[in-house]
C-alpha cells in the first residue's frame, strides 16, 4: 500500500504522474487530506527545498516539484472542501508583489472555502494598490497576504500602511503567513494574525471574526 514517505518521495523527484497516483491511493485507503499534506507533500517540498538551498537541485527541479504538488492538491480539493457550512465572513487572499509562490496560499484559501469563508483569490504577485483596489470592491472582513521570500515579505507591512493611508485599517483583520514569515513579523507589521500553515489559518481567522 502506498505511504506518505512514498509521496514526498514521489514529489522530490518532481515525478507528477506517481505524486497524483499515490495521493489517490492514500485518500482512498483513508488517510486524511491534511496528513497527505503535511507529511507527503509539504515534506517532499521540505526536501527539494533543501537540496535547491545546496546546489543539488535547480528551478527546473523545483518547477517540476511545484507541477506535481498542485496535481496533487486538486486530487485533495474535493475532500478539503466540505459542504453546506453557512459563511463565516469573506476573506480577500493574495502573494504579494515580487513572489510567484502560490502552492501554500493556495492550500490556505481551499481550507478556508473548505470551512465557510468566502474567498476572493487574487493568485500571486499582487500589487499594493492591487489590494487596496480589491478591498474597496469586495469589502471583506479579512485581508490574507502570503509571501515565500525574505525579500519581499516587507510588502506586507506596505499593504497595511496603504490599509491605513486609505481609511481601511478598521474595517478588515489582516492574516499573514508563508514560510518565512513569524507570529514576531506579524506583530512587527501590525497584522492582527499570523497562522504556521492552512489548517492553523482557519481556526485563526474565526478568532478574529470572533465566530
Ligand atoms: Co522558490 N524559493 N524561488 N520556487 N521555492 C523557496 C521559497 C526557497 C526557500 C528555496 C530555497 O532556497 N531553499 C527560496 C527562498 C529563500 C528566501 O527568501 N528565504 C526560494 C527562491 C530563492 C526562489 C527564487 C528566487 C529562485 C531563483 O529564481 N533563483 C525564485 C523566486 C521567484 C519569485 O517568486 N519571484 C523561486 C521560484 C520558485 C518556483 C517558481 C520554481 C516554485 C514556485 C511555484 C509556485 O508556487 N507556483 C518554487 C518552489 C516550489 C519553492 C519551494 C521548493 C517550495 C514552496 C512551496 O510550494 N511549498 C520553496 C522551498 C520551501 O518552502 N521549502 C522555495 C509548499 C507549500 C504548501 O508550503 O508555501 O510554505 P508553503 O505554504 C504553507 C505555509 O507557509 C503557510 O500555509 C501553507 C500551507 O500549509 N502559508 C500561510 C503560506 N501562505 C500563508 C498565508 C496565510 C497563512 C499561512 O495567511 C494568509
Amino acid at each position: 500500500m502506498a505511504d506518505l514517505a512514498q509521496v514526498a518521495r514521489a514529489l522530490d523527484e518532481g515525478d507528477r504522474e506517481k505524486t497524483v497516483q499515490l495521493t489517490e491511493e492514500l485518500l482512498k485507503a483513508g488517510t486524511s487530506p491534511t496528513e497527505i499534506i503535511a507529511k507527503g507533500l509539504q515534506a517532499g517540498m521540505g526536501a527539494v527545498g533543501e537540496k535547491f538551498s545546496s546546489g543539488e537541485y535547480f528551478l527546473p527541479d523545483m518547477l517540476m516539484a511545484a507541477r506535481a504538488m498542485k496535481a496533487a492538491l486538486e486530487v485533495l480539493k474535493p475532500a478539503l472542501e466540505k459542504t453546506g457550512i453557512p459563511t463565516i465572513g469573506k476573506v480577500v487572499i493574495g502573494t504579494v508583489e515580487g513572489d510567484m509562490h502560490d502552492i501554500g496560499k493556495n492550500v490556505v484559501a481551499t481550507f478556508l472555502s473548505g470551512n465557510g469563508f468566502e474567498v476572493f483569490d487574487m493568485g500571486s504577485n499582487v500589487s499594493v494598490q492591487r489590494f487596496i483596489g480589491e478591498v474597496k470592491a469586495k469589502q471583506p472582513d479579512i485581508v490574507g497576504m502570503s509571501a515565500l521570500l525574505t525579500t519581499t515579505m516587507p510588502v506586507m507591512g506596505k499593504v497595511i500602511k496603504a490599509l491605513e493611508e486609505n481609511g481601511l485599517r478598521a474595517k478588515v483583520k489582516v492574516v499573514v503567513g508563508g514560510a518565512p514569515v513569524t507570529q514576531d513579523y506579524a506583530n512587527y507589521i501590525g497584522a492582527d494574525g499570523y497562522a504556521h500553515d492552512g489548517g492553523r489559518a482557519v481556526p485563526v481567522c474565526r478568532q478574529l471574526l470572533g465566530k
